[in-house]
């Protein structure tokens, strides 16, 4: 169904005065709820403020003004300080840094005089991209990822500031190339972030000769396109929101992406987006909107109707529990097997700090992220990025497409943790 189609009607509806269309007034309910839902994760001040929902609430065509404009105070305190303790640690900042920008773009915030650690944030972000490029040209891939390396261009771009076409030649070689990996798996959100960068630079001739983009955007349209299943997805449930965003930016009409985006909408009438991250990537394409119009957001005339009713009560526990198998597989050892009996309900993360505290011989270590906890260290051994390792999930077999605290355990079964190369 054309949301364009839907707006109009909408409009239409509340000039003549006639009812509306109920397709139309369930999928702007629809947004609504989910709209508040993204803007509820903000009153959860213990963890560090996202730029990601913070872009996607100022993408959206609703407003909490006051709510955002106290997010964005948070982001250029809290963040910010984040940011300056990573950089003075050397640590690859690139997504972070470019979510950031992106996120002050899209509040029209005047970021030419922001310093970090004393220089200013573009300058930081030039840097990081520059380390970037490097690494690819030595190890023949980014310090971090393509999904980051995208992002940086993209912030770059969104700013204004030229992209060297060494830079982007480098990234529409990874895409086909397909290097542009979920692990060992074809990474749909990767390549939609890359056609949203090489859009912008498209979009920005006097900052690039786009006509030499004109074939890799093609080609990353169809691997888009090739990637639908027979549901609606592209990639899989957390992808399609960027492939989506990703299409519309690359000249898709919104006619044209009926299929994913009804996909969406069943999603989210499933919960299956409890997620900030899911719901803040997610969001736009719902409301056709993309990371791109972040570049021209003038922040005038806004809506300021969004407001959040009182807090749903926590629902209670059922009281049954699950017997849940933990196997762990270090790669080049023998695997271990170990049983706990866990809350039905109860998510991955609270089943490990169980089998933590109640069976020797099992340890675990996570680390924050966007995303929630990353299980980054178990029993004693540590994957990381700069070796190109992690620890994959997979229940009874299964790769699970969310993380350890998202993962709820409803069934007895087997999870697998196998430390694996990519
Ligand atoms: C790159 C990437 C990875 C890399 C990260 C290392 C690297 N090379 O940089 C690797 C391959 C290790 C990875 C692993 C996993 N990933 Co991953 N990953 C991504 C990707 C493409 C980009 C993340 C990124 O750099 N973001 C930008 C920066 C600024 O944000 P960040 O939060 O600081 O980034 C860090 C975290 O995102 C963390 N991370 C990466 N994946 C995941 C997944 C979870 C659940 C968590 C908590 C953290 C996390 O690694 C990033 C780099 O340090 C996203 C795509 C997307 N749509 O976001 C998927 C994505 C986040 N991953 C996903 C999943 C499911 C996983 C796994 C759980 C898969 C599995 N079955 O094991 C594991 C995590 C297991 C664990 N040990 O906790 C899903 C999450 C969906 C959800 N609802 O939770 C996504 C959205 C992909 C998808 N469409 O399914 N991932």
């Amino acid at each position: 169904m054309n949301l364009v189609f839907f707006a109009g009607c909408a409009v239409l509806a509340l000039v003549t005065g006639r009812p509306q269309d109920p397709a139309t007034s369930d999928h702007e309910d629809l947004i609504l709820s989910f709209n508040k839902k993204l803007l509820r994760s903000l009153e959860d001040q213990s963890i560090l403020p996202n730029p990601s929902v913070h872009l996607a609430l100022r993408l959206s065509t609703h407003h909490n003004l006051g709510m955002e404009s106290a997010h964005l105070v948070r982001l250029k305190t809290e963040l910010h300080k984040d940011l300056e303790s990573s950089l003075s640690k050397q640590q690859p900042v690139t997504g972070l840094l470019a979510l950031y920008t992106l996120a002050l773009r899209s509040s029209c915030t005047d970021y030419n005089s922001l310093m970090l650690n004393q220089q200013p944030l573009i300058q930081h972000l030039k840097k990081q991209m520059e380390l970037e490029k490097e690494h690819i040209a030595t190890s023949h891939r980014p310090l971090t990822n393509y999904y980051q390396y995208s992002l940086g261009i993209l912030a770059l771009c969104s700013s204004g500031v030229r992209v060297s076409t060494h830079v982007s030649n480098k990234l529409v070689r990874a895409v086909e190339q397909g290097q542009t990996k979920h692990g060992v798996c074809d990474s749909i959100d990767t390549v939609a972030m890359a056609g949203m960068a090489l859009q912008c630079l498209k979009d920005s001739p006097s900052m690039h000769d786009g006509t030499q983009l004109e074939e890799p955007l093609r080609s990353i349209k169809q691997k888009l396109l090739d990637s639908q299943r027979e549901d609606g997805h592209m990639g899989n449930e957390f992808s399609t929101g960027l492939a989506v965003q990703a299409l519309l930016a690359m000249g898709s009409q919104v006619s044209d992406c009926s299929a994913p985006m009804e996909a969406l909408r069943v999603d989210v009438r499933k919960g299956t987006y409890h997620n900030p991250m899911a719901i803040s990537q997610t969001l736009p394409a719902l409301q056709a909107r993309t990371y791109l119009h972040a570049k021209t957001a003038e922040c005038r005339d806004e809506d300021n109707s969004l407001a959040l009713g009182p807090k749903p009560p926590p629902k209670e526990p059922p009281g049954q529990t699950v017997t849940l198998q933990v196997e762990v597989n270090p790669g080049d050892g023998a695997p271990s097997i170990k049983t706990v009996e866990v809350p039905k309900g109860s998510s991955l993360h609270e089943a490990l700090k169980l089998l933590q505290q109640h069976q020797e011989g099992f340890t675990f270590e996570t680390e924050t992220s966007l995303w929630g906890p990353f299980l980054s260290v178990v029993n004693g051994v540590r994957a990381r990025q700069s070796d190109r390792s992690y620890w994959h999930l997979s229940s009874d077999g299964t790769s699970l497409s969310e993380g350890i605290q998202d993962y709820k355990i409803e069934k007895a079964q087997k999870i697998t943790i196998k430390k694996t190369s990519y």
